[in-house]
């Protein structure tokens, strides 16, 4: 027996026949993975944020952080990687799903800098995507598009 706020009573049996039973999930039905794997070879990005482990527990639970944009307007989003104790890494998608490592050309390895996430962001409005990294320890660095394939750290100048 079940009250209402009005302190009536009702039945469980008239209850139930209102209620329904309608399984979330077909079951045994095997669906289709909505993500798939794809291997360094296929794809080129052969990046890894290894760690000192003099520094794990400075800043281990800090983590790094990754940010995609098209930052050279050719359609195909880009990826940009933040390394801790390894240099920050541009990758250029080149073909679909096939990268290039173009972070020396384009200037935007962090140096020692011990990195701890970026965006894609057109800072300057000029409609080509820059990056902001933040670093820990020390100054967060802004790389302004040139337009060109290489970027220019503007942080102060911002
Ligand atoms: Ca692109
Ligand atoms: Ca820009
Ligand atoms: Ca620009």
């Amino acid at each position: 027996m079940l009250t209402t706020a009005h302190g009536a009573q009702a039945g469980t049996e008239g209850l139930n026949s209102q209620l329904q039973s309608i399984p979330l999930v077909e079951q045994g039905v095997p669906r289709d993975p909505m993500f798939q794997q794809v291997s360094p070879a296929e794809t080129g990005v052969r990046f890894q944020n290894r760690l000192k482990t003099e520094n794990v527990r400075r800043y281990l639970s800090n983590g790094a952080g990754v940010t995609t944009g098209d930052y050279d307007g050719d359609g195909r989003p880009d990826i940009y990687l933040v390394g801790q104790d390894v240099p920050n890494k541009l990758y250029r998608q080149v073909a679909p799903f096939r990268f290039r490592d173009v972070t020396d050309e384009a200037g935007v390895s962090g140096g020692d800098a011990i990195g701890a996430g970026a965006s894609f962001v057109d800072i300057d409005n000029d409609g080509d995507l820059d990056i902001y990294v933040c670093n820990y320890l020390t100054a967060n660095q802004l790389y302004v598009n040139d337009g060109n394939g290489t970027f220019s750290e503007k942080a102060k100048a911002f």
